[in-house]
């Protein structure tokens, strides 16, 4: 009896393990080429507070390293490949940072606020529960914003898992930071802007939900409203 109990327990975890995953390239790219290394990126586990600096660019992701800055053209799209799919429910958001004048992407922090949201999904709501758009991808893509002015900046992507969210700190937060050159950009004004951390609290109605019982009638994206140039 207690073997099949052990059994079961290990089973759970292997599950939840087999279940986290990265972001660690831009298709096409090497993995860690254009993406941030970050610290204990080969368990493929969260960040699970918004209050660190780790909610940025993940595990000591503040700094670029190694990394190189690829070239995109305004209002194309970039994809993210994930190691290996997107293997709990919750929501997809892309945001972006202009690098400072006389910085460059490889050796800024990101710090400040100086994030603006490009893209969130939120999950199909029905009576029998919800379903979001990404559950398993294997990439995810966001198309960038035309009228983003050239120049250098970080671009982050971040899947939020919510299966564990009803008590705050249950989120978990799945996150890459990929340095990329806009191209042939335009004049927009990219906003509202934010901190990481600062734009999420522990408490916010889209991190701290129970999804699944009562089934919820809506669901608020964390972080500000989508610029969409
Ligand atoms: C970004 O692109 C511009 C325009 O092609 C180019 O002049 C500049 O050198 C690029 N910067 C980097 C860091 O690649
Ligand atoms: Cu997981």
């Amino acid at each position: 009896m207690k073997s099949f109990t052990y059994a079961a327990l290990l089973g759970t975890l292997i599950t939840q393990a087999t279940a986290h995953y990265v972001f660690p390239a831009i298709e096409g790219t090497e993995d860690w080429q254009y993406v941030r290394m970050f610290t204990d990126q080969h368990t493929n586990g969260p960040v699970t507070s918004v209050e660190t600096e780790d909610i940025r660019c993940n595990k000591d992701g503040v700094n670029g390293g190694s990394t190189q800055t690829l070239d995109v053209a305004a209002g194309s799209e970039v994809a993210f490949t994930v190691r290996s799919e997107i293997g709990h429910p919750g929501p997809l958001q892309f945001y972006m940072a202009k690098v400072p004048e006389g910085a460059s992407a490889v050796d800024w922090d990101g710090a400040g606020d100086v994030w603006f949201k490009i893209y969130g999904d939120g999950p199909n709501i029905s009576p029998e529960g919800l379903t979001w758009p990404s559950s398993s991808a294997t990439t995810v893509s966001v198309t960038l914003p035309s009228s983003l002015p050239s120049g250098e900046y970080l671009l982050r992507v971040e899947h939020t898992a919510l299966h564990g969210a009803s008590e705050a700190g249950g989120a978990q937060f799945y996150i890459s930071c990929a340095q990329i050159n806009v191209t042939g950009g335009g004049n927009g004004s990219p906003g509202p802007l934010v901190a990481f951390p600062g734009a999420y609290s522990p408490t916010d109605p889209g991190l701290m939900i129970n999804i699944y019982y009562p089934v919820p009638t809506e669901y608020i994206l964390p972080g500000p409203e989508v610029w969409t140039g």
